[in-house]
């Protein structure tokens, strides 16, 4: 049964592969959901997800995965803003404002809302880091300037992140989840 993914970044495609592959063929949908203006991030995934299930034509069941860095010092910011500060900042000056800050803690979290059409149900993770100057070139997005336990996440493979991320903790919910179904 085919599962899509509704996201425009095969870096989460790739991650979400190890929770769903035994399940699923994860196909990526490159389909840009309205984001609605919220700061809940599970609100803006399980509304992307319905959205994009209207959108395809074989009532193939989605995920939609929201996510973002929360900076402590900074109030959460970018929070749900962490796209466009990328795009438009990009990573090198966000560790340049985070280097002026005395506590460099951050947050990631994730929600991934799915949906069969009947069903829409929403998952969550988060860990907590801090930002570093940029080392590493796996993973995507801000993982160079975000580190755990010594190793930033774009020093990490893909199951040593999965085994620790926001999105590693929401996607094992999901498949627990789709397991308690069945
Ligand atoms: P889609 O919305 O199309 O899925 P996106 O990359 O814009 O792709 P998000 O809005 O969820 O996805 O991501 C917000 C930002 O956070 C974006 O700049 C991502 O690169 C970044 N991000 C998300 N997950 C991340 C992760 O695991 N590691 C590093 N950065 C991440
Ligand atoms: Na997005």
């Amino acid at each position: 049964e085919t599962l899509r993914f509704v996201t425009t970044n095969p870096g989460k495609v790739r991650e979400a592969e190890d929770y769903l592959a035994a399940r699923y063929a994860v196909e990526q949908f490159d389909y840009d959901y309205a984001e609605i203006q919220s700061d809940d991030l599970a609100a803006i995934a399980a509304r992307g997800a319905e959205e994009a299930y209207d959108a395809q034509d074989d009532g193939a069941p989605v995920i939609v995965d929201d996510a973002g860095l929360f900076v402590r010092a900074l109030d959460g910011f970018p929070g749900p803003y962490s796209s466009y500060v990328e795009d438009t900042l990009g990573i090198e000056r966000v560790w340049n404002v985070a280097e002026d800050l005395d506590d460099r803690r951050a947050a990631f979290r994730c929600t991934v809302a799915f949906t069969d059409g009947e069903t829409t149900e929403t998952f969550s993770g988060a860990v907590q880091g801090r930002l570093v100057a940029p080392r590493g070139d796996g993973g995507f997005g801000y993982d160079p300037i975000f580190e755990h336990d010594g190793e930033t996440f774009a020093e990490m493979d893909t199951a040593e992140k999965n085994a620790l991320s926001h999105r590693g903790r929401a996607l094992a919910k999901l498949a627990d989840w789709l397991a308690e179904r069945e």
